[in-house]
């Protein structure tokens, strides 16, 4: 564990920094919701290292969501995520991806503990608001649909000044 990531400065070399991609869905853009996702992010002390608006074409959308096909509600999941813009994040921090789940909620609103961004913002589960990857590799393979190298900046001076093992 000591030098899980040994390209990281000494006292950051230990600890579970992840990049985990966040969507702010069509509804949350729809809804003016946007900066309370963004906000609820930064205040848990995540970092944004990418960040951009965008419509997805169908082609993406299904690969985003490969594992869900075939699923009955697939069809639907897919002409909702491509009815309008969405805002996508990359975010950085200490075990970002299970976080970023914490503080969005359990998928059907009504499971999502109070608190979450689901349980205070949201009713039903095909208008969730959000997207949070699940694993870290689903991190690095949604990562990679939304954002190329060069979208990202550095945020390792933040996250070394605001994180402490
Ligand atoms: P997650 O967003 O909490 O990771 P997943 O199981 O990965 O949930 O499902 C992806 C999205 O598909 C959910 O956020 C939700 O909007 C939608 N979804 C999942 N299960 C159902 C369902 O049973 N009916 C309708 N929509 C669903
Ligand atoms: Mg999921």
């Amino acid at each position: 564990m000591e030098q899980a990531y040994p390209h990281r400065a000494p006292h950051l070399r230990r600890m579970a920094i992840e990049t985990t991609l966040i969507l702010c869905k069509p509804d949350a853009v729809s809804r003016g919701l946007i900066g309370e996702i963004v906000s609820r992010i930064e205040r848990r002390g995540y970092v944004i290292s990418a960040m951009r608006m965008m419509q997805l074409d169908g082609a993406r959308a299904r690969t985003h969501y490969a594992e869900h096909a075939g699923k009955p509600f697939f069809d639907d999941l897919v002409s909702f995520i491509t009815s309008g813009p969405l805002v996508a994040l990359a975010v950085e921090g200490e075990n970002a991806i299970d976080g970023c789940r914490q503080l969005i909620g359990a998928t059907h609103p009504l499971q999502a503990a109070p608190g979450t961004l689901r349980a205070d913002l949201a009713q039903s589960i095909g208008r969730n608001l959000a997207h949070g990857s699940d694993r870290p590799e689903s991190a690095q393979r949604e990562l990679g649909i939304f954002f190329k190298d060069s979208d990202y900046v550095s945020r390792r001076h933040d996250l070394e000044r605001w994180i402490k093992d």
